[in-house]
Order: C-alpha cells, then structure tokens, then sequence
C-alpha cells in the first residue's frame, strides 16, 4: 500500500522497489552478522538489534533527496547504509579501528555521522537529534534553500520535554522537518502503557500543531509513501510533519538484553509481519522478484558483509596520540 494513492498502483518503479529490497536485505544480514560477532566476542560496544525496523529505516530514508539532511538515530542502519555510509565503515566503527566512521571513538552507531553523505551523527542523548535536525531545517529555509530535515525518535525518546518542545517551535516556524517516531512499544524494558496514558503518539504532534498521521511501520510501502507525502510537503512550504511508525521491537534493546520481559506471544504476533518477509511477498504478487532474485541478493549481501567484516578486522587500532582530535572541547 502507499498513501499516495491507496487505491493505486505503487508509485516507485520496479527498479526503485528491488533497490529498497536490496537496502533492507543488506540492513538485516548487516545487523545479523554485528550480532553474531558480539556473541563470538569479536565486537565491541552497543549492539541495537534492527530486526523489525527495516522498513522504517529505508522507506523513510529513500524518500529524501541527495541534498536533503537526516539524523538518524540507533535502529536505523538501513538510512545510513542508503545514503552511503558502507558496511565497511560501519563495520570497522563498530570494531572501534581507525578506520570506522568515528574512528575509533565509540564502537556503535553514536556518534555516526559523515556531513558529506547529509547524515547527521547520532546524539546518543535522546532525543537531542530532533533540536539538531530542526536547527538544519531552519537554516535551510533562512537560505531560502530547497531542503528538508528529517530524524528519528523512539517511543520512549517521545516522553521528554525536548521532544514537545522541538515540534512546537517546528510548527511556529513552519520548519521543513519530517519526525518519523520508530513506535517499537518498549523502551529499554519499559513497556508503552507505562510510559504514556495515550495510545497515540501522532497525538502530541497533533495537540503542537504539526500535521500527523499513523502508519503501519513494517509495511515498507505504507512508509515510503507518507515520508514522500511529508518531504515534499516540506520542501513545498508546508511545513513539519510526524509520522508515527507502528512497530516491534524484535529483539532486546541491545544485544546483551535477552528481553525475557517481552511476552512471548506478542513477539509472536509481530513475527508474522517481519517487514521484509512481507515485501519479499508483495513483489512476488506484484510480478516484480521472485525467490531465484531473491537469493541472489541474499548471497550479494552476505558477500558484501563477509568482505566488510575481513576489512573492518584487518583494520589497524587508532592511534592513542589522535585521542583529542576531533573532539569539539579537547
Ligand atoms: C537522555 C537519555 N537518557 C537515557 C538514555 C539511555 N537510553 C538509551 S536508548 C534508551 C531507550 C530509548 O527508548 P525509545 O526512545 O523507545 O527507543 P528504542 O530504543 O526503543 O528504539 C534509553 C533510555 C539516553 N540515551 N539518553
Ligand atoms: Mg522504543
């Protein structure tokens, strides 16, 4: 389904649709392989599961332009990897070398951010990417310049007072910011009817006066099409825009979270609509892929990992003489 037009055909082109797959299959077997070398002992630092959040990632970020901005924030390896950040780069910051996109400074997604590719490094403070993000958007529209802003925030990043206050001044200033909230119902293990007594997070855009709307997070169609719908109200003069992505979080918060918490049937239900199973089987209905394609991209995608993985391990350590480079206050 896309929100342009429900009834219609998907705007994208087959070409677009195998590129968002392929996007999504390599965020899946990139994560996978993080997490298997964490459990082998050969990874270090913050290991955020994305399974679950693959649609959310690439359909948000494949409907942003080349000179369009995002802040990303920790599930959302599939807009890093679509945007150009490689599976090498990301690979060897996670094995803290010289090499990795912080070189060496934080082996997670913190901090991951190369201005060159318009990706904003991740705050780990939560949800201090929203301020950032906005603070690009109003820059771009002072210069009069055709750009969005987009970010990420989680449901429990949504409870904060900067999370209200960064869409109220988005709204008084008709900013072109497009918040997409990654509503995965956990934060850390704190289930969403204990963080909040509204069902809805789209609703505290709405009470700010930022157009809002629900979406089906794991269906990567449904995403696509309300980012393509926000950014072009964005860059139209129509300012901000939340949508509010309805997920899982499928496994831990992080890698060392067996998230026993989690009731098992609940997991259950939300397996059944693993994002990328469900895209695999819309393009077969729709004549776009088939299982033979399929494969063949698995296999391109575990090749491309397995090469990152020999790069990222082959790397040299960084240098503890550069430790005050690159740092804002040394
Ligand atoms: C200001 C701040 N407080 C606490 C943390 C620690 N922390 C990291 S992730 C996280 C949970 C965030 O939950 P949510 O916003 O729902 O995102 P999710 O991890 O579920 O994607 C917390 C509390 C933080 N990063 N920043
Ligand atoms: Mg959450």
């Amino acid at each position: 389904m896309n929100l342009r037009d429900p009834a219609g055909e998907d705007p994208l082109s087959e070409a677009e649709r195998r590129q968002i797959h392929y996007w999504m299959r390599l965020t899946r077997t990139l994560d996978d392989r993080i997490i298997s070398l964490w459990k082998q002992g050969r990874g270090l630092g913050g290991t955020f599961s994305q399974r679950g959040h693959e649609a959310i990632s690439v359909g948000a970020g494949f409907a942003l332009g080349p000179d369009d901005v995002v802040a990303p924030m920790h599930r959302d390896l599939g807009c890093y990897l679509l945007r150009g950040m490689t599976p090498a780069r990301l690979l060897a910051s996670q094995l803290g070398r010289a090499t990795g996109v912080n070189r060496g400074r934080d082996a997670n997604l913190h901090g991951c951010g190369d201005l060159d590719l318009n990706i904003i490094g991740f705050v780990s403070h939560l949800p201090q990417s929203m301020p950032v993000a906005l603070g690009a958007a109003m820059a771009f529209q002072y210069r009069e310049e055709p750009r969005v802003a987009m970010t990420f925030v989680g449901d429990g990043s949504s409870n904060t007072g900067l999370f209200h206050e960064t869409l109220n001044l988005a709204a008084v200033h008709e900013a072109p910011l497009v918040v997409i909230v990654e509503n995965n119902q956990y934060a850390y293990s704190t289930p969403i009817s204990q963080q909040m007594a509204i069902e809805d997070i789209s609703q505290r855009g709405t009470a700010q006066g930022v157009t809002s709307e629900i979406i089906d997070g794991n269906d990567v169609g449904a995403v696509h099409g309300a980012a393509t719908v926000a950014v072009e109200r964005a860059r139209s003069g129509g300012g901000p825009t939340l949508i509010e992505a309805k997920t899982m979080r499928m496994l831990g918060h992080a890698i060392h979270d067996g998230a026993e918490y989690v009731p098992a049937d609940l997991i259950d239900k939300w397996r059944k609509l693993d994002p990328l199973e469900r895209y695999e089987q819309t393009l077969r209905d729709d004549g776009v892929s088939d299982d033979r394609a399929f494969g063949a991209v698995a296999a391109r995608c575990k090749a491309e990992v397995a090469s990152a993985v020999r790069f990222a391990e082959e790397s040299e350590w960084p240098d503890p003489q550069t430790v005050a480079e690159g740092v804002y206050a040394p």
